[in-house]
């Protein structure tokens, strides 16, 4: 059980994005819990304003320090004490987001996602609250709560419950360092092109042989560092090179 905690200026978004399908029925059988709380019922400020310029100059508005550090200390004060949480900003300038990071995350108790606005956040209120800077990767986004989104539904499959096939989260892509054999389902025969034989042919060892051999291959061209990164890992190069 993880309890997802998204501070957004947007939480209509955030909360359309994740109640649907697999996770909006992890929900309701409450294997986790998402709420998104808006930043902007913290600020003190009298017309609802949270951004302001920047010191130094320069275009654009930053989120101010007041605001985000209310929501977040209010999200933590119901929270209590004793829960294992993180404090996750999303931002470019963040480690690189991957499988094993996500698999992490999953096994916390409180995950708070703070996602940024405008030309980003005050850098005080980070120091104080943020655990952990998480990007998606080397481009930019109009705001955090995409990034929030791709994080949160990565990790949440990964609890224990939501995805019923318990299978299907340890054969995919990443979950043993390689791509996934292609796939195929009826029928035998489309647009002249045949299933290859071997999945045909009932012989469980063989089919499996062969969708590592496909995987393997797969992940060497299109994405050699995979490959490396997985044949030193088994120790293979000695065997295949
Ligand atoms: Cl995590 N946030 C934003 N705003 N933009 C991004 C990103 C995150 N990752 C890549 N681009």
């Amino acid at each position: 059980m993880v309890d997802f905690h998204i501070l957004t200026l947007f939480p209509d978004m955030v909360m359309q994005g994740l109640h649907t399908s697999i996770l909006g029925r992890a929900v309701d059988r409450g294997d986790i819990a998402i709420e998104a709380v808006n930043i902007r019922d913290f600020t003190t400020d009298k017309h609802g304003k949270v951004d302001d310029y920047t010191y130094g100059g320069g275009a654009g508005m930053l989120m101010q320090a007041q605001p985000v550090f209310d929501a977040c200390q209010s999200v933590i004060d119901r929270i209590g004490q004793d829960r294992r949480r993180r404090v996750i900003y999303v931002t470019p300038q963040g480690k690189p987001f991957h499988q094993a990071m996500a698999k992490e995350l999953s096994m916390e108790e409180e995950l708070i996602f703070l996602c940024g606005h405008y030309e980003g956040i005050d850098e005080r209120v980070l120091e104080e609250i943020v655990t952990d800077e998480v990007s998606l990767g080397d481009y930019v986004l109009t705001g955090g709560e995409l990034a929030a989104m791709v994080m949160v539904d990565a990790i949440a499959r990964l609890v224990p419950g939501v995805l019923h096939n318990e299978e299907s989260a340890e054969t995919e892509s990443f979950g043993d360092g390689l791509l996934e054999y292609p796939q195929y389902s009826r029928p035998e025969i489309w647009h002249g092109k045949r299933v290859p034989e071997i999945l045909l042919s009932g012989d469980h060892a063989k089919v499996d042989a062969w969708r590592l051999e496909q995987a393997l291959l797969r992940t060497k061209e299109r994405r050699p560092d995979l490959y490396e990164k997985y044949m030193e890992a088994h120790d293979l190069y000695n065997q295949r090179g």
